[in-house]
C-alpha cells in the first residue's frame, strides 16, 4: 500500500494544483516545485461534461510522470469515474477523489480506487451537504471540500466554505476519524490561516498562493507557508 498523504512537521501540506503552473514548461515548473519543498502535486481531471473545462491530458500526464518523484493527488472532475481511476492505476497516483456529485454507486467506487492501492476521498461541491458522505465516512483516507465551484482557477471563495470546514472537522472528530481535509480553491494568503485554524490540513494552492502573478514561486511558497504558521497559532 502507498504511504499515508503527505504532511509537513506541521501537520499540513501544499499540494500545487498543476493546471496553474506554466502548461507549456510543465517538467521546468515541477522542477521548480520539488526544489522548493513541495512534496506532492494536485492534478485536476476534467472532462468538459461535469465541468466544462479540460486544461490536463493523460498523455501529459503520463510523460510527466516519468519525470517526478512528486505523487500525484488526483481530482477527478468528471462524469465517468471508472475510466478515469483505470487510466490513473496505470499512470500511477497516490491519491484520488471522486466527486459525490458525479458518483452514482459512490460506495463500489471507492472501492475501485482502493482496489488499485491508491487512497479514496470524496470531493464535494460548496452546494453539497456534508450529509452526502456520512455513510462512506469509514472508507475514506480523505475528504476533499471545493471551496469555490469546480471548473477554475481563480475564482473567489464561496460564501460559507470556512464553516463548512469546521462542521466537517467536527464530523470527524464525532465520529472517531483521523483523516485529512483538503480544501480547494481561492486557497490564498488571505483565506489560508482561517482554513488551517478551522481544520484544514491539505491546501490546494493555485493562483491565489504558489502560483500567485507577480512574484516567484519560491517567494509564494514562502507566503503561503507563513500564511500557514498563522493559521496554526490562530488554532
Ligand atoms: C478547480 C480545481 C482547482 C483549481 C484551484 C485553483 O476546479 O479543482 O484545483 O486548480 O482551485 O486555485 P485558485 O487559487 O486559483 O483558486
Ligand atoms: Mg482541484
Amino acid at each position: 500500500m502507498p504511504s499515508d498523504p503527505p504532511r509537513s512537521p506541521v501537520g499540513v501540506t501544499i499540494a500545487p494544483s498543476l493546471m496553474c503552473a506554466d502548461l507549456c514548461r510543465l517538467s521546468e515548473s515541477v522542477k521548480e516545485l520539488e526544489d522548493h519543498g513541495i512534496d506532492i502535486l494536485h492534478i485536476d481531471i476534467m472532462d468538459a461534461r461535469f465541468v466544462p473545462n479540460m486544461p490536463l491530458g493523460l498523455e501529459t500526464l503520463k510523460q510527466l510522470r516519468s519525470m517526478t518523484d512528486l505523487p500525484y493527488d488526483v481530482h477527478l472532475m468528471v462524469e465517468d469515474n471508472g475510466f478515469f481511476i483505470e487510466r490513473f492505476a496505470e499512470i500511477g497516483a497516490r491519491m484520488i477523489s471522486v466527486h459525490a456529485e458525479s458518483a452514482i454507486h459512490l460506495d463500489r467506487t471507492l472501492g475501485l480506487i482502493r482496489s488499485h492501492g491508491i487512497r479514496p476521498g470524496v470531493a464535494l461541491t460548496p452546494a453539497s451537504p456534508l450529509s452526502t458522505i456520512e455513510w462512506v465516512l469509514d472508507q475514506l483516507d480523505f475528504v476533499l471540500l471545493m471551496t469555490v465551484n469546480p471548473g477554475f482557477a481563480g475564482q473567489e471563495l464561496v460564501e460559507g466554505s470556512l464553516r463548512k470546514i469546521a462542521d466537517c472537522r467536527r464530523l470527524l472528530e464525532d465520529r472517531g476519524i483521523e483523516i485529512p481535509i483538503e480544501v480547494d480553491g481561492n486557497v490564498g494568503f488571505e483565506n489560508i490561516p482561517e482554513m488551517v485554524s478551522a481544520g484544514a490540513e491539505i491546501l490546494v494552492a493555485g493562483t491565489s498562493s504558489v502560483f500567485h502573478p507577480g512574484a516567484s514561486v519560491g517567494e509564494n511558497i514562502r507566503k503561503t507557508w507563513e500564511s500557514v504558521e498563522i493559521g496554526l497559532r490562530d488554532d
